[in-house]
C-alpha cells in the first residue's frame, strides 16, 4: 500500500488550503502554480537523491526538513544543481538565470533543482516556507531574482549592530533570499578613522570570522568595507597598509571587499587618486587571489545633488575605474527613492550600472523615530538598470527587518511588488502571535519627522480621513470622533500587548521606548476625544477629569521622551508625529480654550511648546532640527560634509528675547573661526557682533565673555571668508538664563 499512495487528503478545516499560497512566500516567486486545492500530509519516510551540487549548506538544510531517510521509500526527495544526474529529468525546467530554481511537490515526491548552488538553496528555502506541520501543498515553482545583488549595507552612523544581531540578520537574509551584506558601520574604528590601517583585535577578528561563516551558510556574500578617506595619504605606505588590512581580512575568510569614500572632503576626495587605488587593489589583490568577488566602491559624490558634472568627479571614476569595479549610488540626493530617469542619468555618467545604496530605513539623522512603515516609492521598472539594490538600515537591527523583508521582496520580483501586502506579511512573519497589534503600532510609527534630508513617509494612513473630519468639524463629527477614540484605544492596547510579548525579545527591547510612548499617545488620544465629546454634549462636569488626564499624559510623554534614547543627535522618542499627535494637540487646545470661554476658567491651553526655530541659507542646513533642553539650546549635528556658500548663514530664532550665557560650535575644522562671523539681535534691533575664540589646532570654537548676559532672540553664524567652505556641523549650541 505504502508503495503506491503515501499521501492522503486532508479536509480543509484541519489545515489551511492551498489557495493564495503564493502570497505567503517571501520574496514573491516569479511563477507558481498550485496543483491541488488541499494540503497533503508528507510521508514520514523518504528516499533522498542528492546531486553532488547539493553538498554543503543545501544538504544541511534539506536534512533539517527531511530527517528520516529510507532508501526504499517510494516518496522521493530529489535535489541538485543543473548538470547533476539527480535532476536530469527536470533539466529543461530549470530557469537559465543566476540563482534561479525549479521546485515541484507532487504525489511522487519533491524535486528542487537550482540553476546554481545559490538557486538550489533558494529552492529549498521556498520549500521550507511551503511546508508546515509536515504538510505541504502540491505546487510547481519556477523562480529567479530580478536584481542580481540584493541585501544590506550596514553603513549607518551610531551604535554598530551587535555580533548576535548580525548573526540573526544573516539567517534572516538567507530566509528572504538576500545575497549580499556589506559590513561598513561608520562607528567601527577599524573600518574607518582612526584604526582602518590596523588589524582587528583578537576578539573582533574571531567574531568577523564567525560572521563570514554564517554568511556562507546562508548564501550571503560578505563584503568587508574600509573607509579610509578622512586621512589617507596618496602614497605607497598607506596603499600597502590598506592592502595589508585586506590580507588580514582575507585570512579571516573574507572574500569580498569594498572601499567607501563617502562623507569626506579634501585630499581623500580626489577621483583620479581613488580610481588609481581601486585599480591597484583590483590588479594586485582581487585578480591575483582568484577567489575574491568584484570590488565595490562608494564614491564621494554619491548622489546627484552632490554631483558636480563640471568638476568631472564621476566622469573620472567612470572612465578610469576598471570595468569590473562597482560604483555605489544613493539616488537624486542622500536619502531618495530610486527611479528610471535617475538611473539613466547616473549610469550614463559612470559607464556602468550603479550599485544602489538605498538610505532607508536608516535613521541616523532622525534618531528619535522608529521607521516601521511600508517600503514604497522605488520604480518598479528598474531591474535592468541596477547592478545591486542594498538597503542601509537603522541601528535597531531587529526593527529594521520590517523594511528589509520588503526590500528583499521588491528586488526579487519588482513588477509584482505590492508595498502594502508585503508590509503586512513582514509584520506577520516577525511577530506572528501579535501581527495585528504590530500593525497598529507600525502604522503610527513610520514617518521620519522634519529632517535634514527632507525625506518623509506617510503615517497613520487609515486614520487620516477621520482625523481631518474630526478636526474640521471641531469635534462634532461623531463618527470621526469615535473612529479616532477607537484607534487610540487600539494603539495603547497594542503597545501593552507588544511590551509583554515574548516571541522576539530583542525586537521588543529595541521598540520598547517607542512602545511606551505609543501607549501614552493612545491614552492621550482617548482623553482628548473625551474632552471634546463633553464639549459637544454640553457636559461640563465630566470635562475636568479628562482634561487633567490629558494634561498629565502630555507631561508623561515629555518625560518618557527625555528619559529614553538619549543621544546627542535627535534625543528622545516620537510616535504619531506626522498627523495623529498634531491633531490631538490641536483638539486639546481647541477644547481647553472653548471650555475656558464657556466656564470662565483659565486652563493651560498650550499642548506643545516649540520656542526655537532655525533658518538657513546653507541648503544642507535648512531643515536641521533645533531643540532646547533645560537652559541649553542645540542644533542637531550632521555627519555629512556641509557645503557652506560664501555669505550664507545659519540663524536660530527664539520666541522671545532671552539673556544668553554662552555659545560654542564645532565645524570639524581647525583655524576656521576667522572665516565666520557670529552676531545676535534682540527684538529686531541691529545685529551685535560676538567675538570668537579658537585654540590652535582645535576644532571647537567658543565666544568671548561679552556674550554673558547679552539679550537676544536671534543668533546668526555667517561665512564671511568670501568663498565656499567645506565643513562639518559637529555641534552648535548655546545656553541662556533661566527665566
Ligand atoms: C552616509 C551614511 C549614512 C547616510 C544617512 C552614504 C553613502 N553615506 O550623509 O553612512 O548612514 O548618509 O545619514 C550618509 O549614504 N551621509
Amino acid at each position: 500500500m505504502k508503495r503506491f499512495f503515501l499521501l492522503f487528503f486532508l479536509t480543509a478545516c484541519t489545515w489551511p488550503t492551498c489557495g493564495g499560497l503564493r502570497a505567503q512566500i517571501n520574496p514573491t516567486p516569479q511563477q507558481m502554480s498550485t496543483l491541488a486545492e488541499e494540503r497533503w500530509v508528507l510521508p514520514e519516510r523518504y528516499a533522498l537523491d542528492l546531486g553532488t551540487g547539493a553538498d554543503g549548506p543545501a544538504k544541511e538544510r534539506l536534512l533539517q526538513l527531511f530527517s528520516e531517510a529510507a532508501p526504499a521509500a517510494s516518496f522521493k526527495v530529489v535535489a541538485g544543481v543543473k548538470g547533476d544526474r539527480a535532476v536530469r529529468r527536470v533539466k529543461g525546467k530549470i530557469p537559465s538565470r543566476a540563482e534561479g530554481y525549479y521546485l515541484r511537490i507532487d504525489a511522487d515526491g519533491v524535486t528542487v533543482a537550482g540553476a546554481d548552488a545559490r538557486g538550489l538553496l533558494y529552492g529549498i528555502e521556498t520549500l521550507r516556507q511551503l511546508m508546515a506541520d509536515s504538510t505541504a501543498c502540491p505546487v510547481e515553482v519556477t523562480d529567479y531574482p530580478d536584481v542580481p545583488f540584493r541585501g544590506v549595507v550596514e553603513g549607518f552612523y551610531g551604535t554598530p549592530w551587535t555580533h548576535e544581531a548580525r548573526l540573526r540578520q544573516l539567517d534572516f537574509y538567507g530566509q528572504n533570499k538576500l545575497n549580499v551584506y556589506l559590513y561598513g558601520p561608520k562607528d567601527d574604528p577599524y573600518h574607518s578613522v582612526p584604526n582602518w590601517r590596523k588589524p582587528y583585535p583578537e576578539k573582533e577578528a574571531a567574531q568577523l570570522r564567525e560572521l563570514v561563516e554564517r554568511a556562507k551558510a546562508n548564501g550571503v556574500l560578505f563584503y568587508w568595507a574600509i573607509h579610509p578617506g578622512a586621512d589617507i595619504k596618496w602614497n605607497d605606505t598607506d596603499r600597502d597598509l590598506l592592502l595589508a588590512k585586506f590580507e588580514h581580512m582575507y585570512a579571516l575568510g573574507v572574500r569580498a571587499f569594498a572601499v567607501f569614500f563617502d562623507d569626506i572632503s579634501g585630499e581623500g576626495a580626489k577621483a583620479d587618486k581613488q580610481a588609481a587605488l581601486l585599480n591597484y587593489i583590483d590588479d594586485n589583490f582581487v585578480s591575483k587571489k582568484g577567489d575574491v568577488a568584484p570590488l565595490v566602491m562608494c564614491p564621494t559624490e554619491y548622489n546627484k545633488a552632490w554631483a558636480n558634472p563640471a568638476g568631472g568627479y564621476l566622469h573620472t571614476l567612470g572612465t578610469k575605474l576598471n570595468d569590473d569595479i562597482e560604483i555605489m549610488w544613493t539616488g537624486n540626493s542622500v536619502v531618495h527613492c530610486i527611479d528610471k530617469a535617475s538611473m539613466e542619468w547616473i549610469n550614463g555618467q559612470i559607464g556602468r550600472k550603479a550599485y544602489i545604496w538605498w538610505n532607508y530605513p536608516v535613521s541616523d539623522f532622525c534618531r528619535d523615530h522608529l521607521l516601521m512603515g511600508p517600503v514604497y516609492g522605488n520604480g518598479l521598472d528598474i531591474e535592468d538598470d541596477v547592478a545591486a539594490f542594498v538597503s542601509n538600515p537603522m541601528e535597531h537591527a531587529e526593527a529594521s527587518k520590517v523594511a528589509l523583508y520588503s526590500v528583499a521582496d521588491y528586488a526579487w520580483n519588482m513588477e509584482e511588488y505590492d508595498s502594502q501586502q508585503s508590509w503586512q506579511r513582514a509584520l506577520r512573519a516577525l511577530l506572528p502571535d501579535c501581527a495585528e497589534e504590530f500593525r497598529t503600532f507600525a502604522a503610527h510609527s513610520s514617518d521620519l519627522g522634519p529632517n535634514g534630508h527632507g525625506f518623509r513617509r506617510d503615517e497613520s494612513v487609515e486614520l487620516q480621513p477621520y482625523l481631518t473630519a474630526w478636526l474640521g468639524s471641531k469635534g462634532s463629527d461623531e463618527r470621526a470622533a469615535m473612529a479616532v477614540a477607537a484607534e487610540c484605544g487600539r494603539l495603547a492596547a497594542a503597545a501593552d500587548v507588544l511590551l509583554a510579548d515574548k516571541e522576539n525579545e530583542p525586537l521588543i527591547r529595541e521598540m520598547a521606548p517607542w512602545l511606551r510612548q505609543a501607549r501614552l499617545v493612545g491614552a492621550y488620544g482617548q482623553a482628548v476625544v473625551g474632552m471634546n465629546v463633553c464639549l459637544v454634549n454640553g457636559n461640563s462636569m465630566d470635562f475636568m477629569p479628562l482634561y487633567r488626564h490629558a494634561h498629565a499624559l502630555q507631561q508623561l510623554m515629555y518625560e518618557n521622551s527625555e528619559a529614553s534614547n538619549q543621544n546627542p543627535y535627535q534625543p528622545g522618542v516620537k510616535v504619531g508625529g506626522l498627523v495623529l499627535l498634531p491633531t490631538l494637540n490641536k483638539m486639546f487646545t481647541y477644547a481647553a480654550v472653548e471650555y475656558s470661554r464657556r466656564e470662565k476658567a483659565a486652563l493651560d491651553t498650550v499642548a506643545e511648546y516649540q520656542p526655537y526655530t532655525l533658518e538657513s541659507t546653507v541648503p544642507q542646513l535648512r531643515m536641521q532640527p533645533v531643540s532646547g533642553r533645560g537652559n541649553e539650546v542645540r542644533v542637531s549635528p550632521s555627519n555629512e560634509v556641509i557645503t557652506w556658500p560664501a555669505g550664507a548663514s545659519l540663524t536660530v530664532r527664539m520666541d522671545k528675547v532671552r539673556a544668553l550665557t554662552g555659545l560654542s560650535f564645532d565645524l570639524g575644522t581647525p583655524d576656521i573661526s576667522s572665516a565666520f562671523k557670529l552676531d545676535a539681535s534682540a527684538g529686531g534691533t541691529e545685529w551685535m557682533p560676538i567675538g570668537l575664540i579658537q585654540q590652535n589646532g582645535k576644532t571647537a570654537v567658543h565666544t568671548t565673555n561679552e556674550i554673558n548676559g547679552m539679550k537676544a532672540d536671534r543668533i546668526r553664524l555667517t561665512n564671511v571668508s568670501g568663498k565656499e567652505l567645506k565643513v562639518y556641523l559637529r555641534n552648535f549650541k548655546f545656553t541662556k538664563r533661566n527665566q
